[in-house]
């Protein structure tokens, strides 16, 4: 029976907009207030499913969330029919409403941990949404998340989908974004390495200036509810410098594929601890990737973001690197990626060099778009088969992009009665693509 890994790629909304909404994410703060345009954002994210389902890899489409989300407008006081609830929330708070309409959900690296059948101790695939409670806009999504979860991974037999941690500051939690699972093969037990800003128990832990959005307490947290191992679970913390430079999730500066581990040499506070840690429950066999500030300051990694990019097996057994175009743009980032290609002692043989422009503006590279889910070809075919990347699907889906993704999204449209009915018609028809009925709250 083999085994792989899934991933399962956040397909960009209609309503995907720049609004500056994510303190510490400097490209978000850029470019806040820019013209987005939806229809190539979902068509860029489709591109990479497609490549990756080109190379020989199992590829998932997870659906994005009902936005704009005018029950939320409602449940903060703004009353009447949908077109004076708009009008109203874009006189009052711009910025409100723009959450309200926030496409983050297609930044699936964060809906959830995903610790795999071959680590727990049931033999289950565990996951828990992540309550995002650190950016207002997204500290929501784990509700749909969690119903999306249960739909696609329903047999509980096989899966147990947790609910989120509590909401509040102790357990801060962003997902798989901060968890990265080293194997000498995905159907063998893994070390989970779980990444933590913060530890609220050890004061002037966290970073000065920007947000430290995962603590120590919710990694402590989902490791025990994924019934782990502790011989093979490991916490480390991030460098409050990389968190201060915009480095507001590890998967910005550090990446790992079955023994291979990517990074910064400022991603740790505890760097070399920390990979005699890793190294050890895998009898040794880690291959790391170091960068050094001598290759690229910190500033490149968070501009080029290169430990963004998806380090993945081909069937061959090599590894790739699906990269964002803005690291072959950068030549210090370019020639440290050509010279680990060129290195014999570790597996990286190719990059793949995609354009994820619009979600990069946001600050969400390759790696941010998708959720990695090691499922055995048994448990792939529990997993709703409606979501699973084929031609056909990925044919439908481009039609359905371009026949209904607006070209251009302003600040001011926010407030259109028009669009926001049209974007939740989209995705009445999204659920009939996807065979998965009942999916969303206007649905039931
Ligand atoms: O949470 N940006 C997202 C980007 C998430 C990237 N994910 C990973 N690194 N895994 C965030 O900061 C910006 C939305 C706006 O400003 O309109 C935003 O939510």
């Amino acid at each position: 029976m083999a085994t792989h890994e899934v991933n399962f790629d956040g397909l960009i909304a209609p309503t995907h907009n720049y609004a500056g909404l994510s303190p510490g994410n400097v490209a978000s703060a850029n470019n806040a207030g820019l013209i987005s345009n939806p229809k190539a954002a979902a068509l860029q994210g489709l591109g990479k499913m497609k490549t990756l389902m080109d190379l020989g890899l199992k590829q998932a489409v997870l659906p994005p969330q009902q936005r704009p989300d005018l029950d939320m407008l409602r449940s903060l006081g703004f009353k009447g029919d949908d077109g004076a609830i708009l009008q109203q929330a874009h006189a009052e708070d711009p910025t409100l409403l723009a959450a309200c309409w926030s496409a983050s959900s297609m930044w699936a690296a964060n809906a959830a941990t995903v610790s795999p059948s071959a680590d727990t101790k049931d033999r289950r695939v565990h996951m828990t949404p992540a309550n995002l409670v650190s950016n207002f806009h997204r500290s929501w999504e784990h509700r749909s998340t969690t119903d999306a979860l249960r739909m696609i991974f329903a047999d509980d037999s096989r899966f147990m989908i947790h609910d989120a941690l509590p909401s509040q500051a102790r357990f801060a939690d962003e997902g798989a974004a901060n968890h990265i699972r080293f194997c000498a093969a995905h159907d063998q037990p893994g070390v989970e390495l779980f990444v933590y800003g913060v530890d609220r128990d050890e004061p002037g832990s966290g970073a000065r200036n920007f947000p430290s959005r995962q603590t120590r307490a919710a990694c402590e947290a989902i490791a025990r509810n994924h019934q782990l191992d502790p011989t093979m679970t490991v916490f480390a913390r991030q460098h409050p410098d990389a968190i201060d430079a915009g480095v507001f999730h590890n998967d910005v500066i550090a990446t790992g594929n079955a023994n291979v581990f990517m990074y910064h040499e400022q991603a740790f506070a505890t760097s070399r601890s920390l990979m005699t840690d890793l190294a050890a429950p895998l009898g040794g066999d880690l291959i790391v990737i170091e960068a050094h500030d001598s290759d690229f300051p910190l500033q490149d990694a968070v501009t080029s973001y290169l430990f963004n990019s998806q380090l993945v097996t081909l069937p061959d057994e090599t590894m790739a690197l699906i990269a964002p175009l803005e690291s072959k743009n950068n030549p210090r980032v370019k020639a440290f990626i050509d010279r680990a290609i060129a290195d014999p002692t570790n597996p990286l043989n190719t990059a793949k060099y995609l354009d994820v422009h619009e979600s990069m503006r946001n600050g969400g590279g390759p790696a941010c778009l998708r959720l990695r889910v090691v499922l055995s070809d048994d448990e792939l075919s529990a997993t709703h088969q409606g979501v699973i990347l084929t031609d056909p699907l990925y044919d439908q889906l481009v039609g359905w992009v371009e026949e209904n993704y607006p070209d251009h999204l302003a600040p001011d449209q926010l407030r259109d009665p028009v669009l926001a009915r049209g974007c939740i018609d989209m995705l009445d028809e999204l659920t009939r693509i996807l065979d998965l009925p009942k999916l969303y709250p206007f649905q039931r």
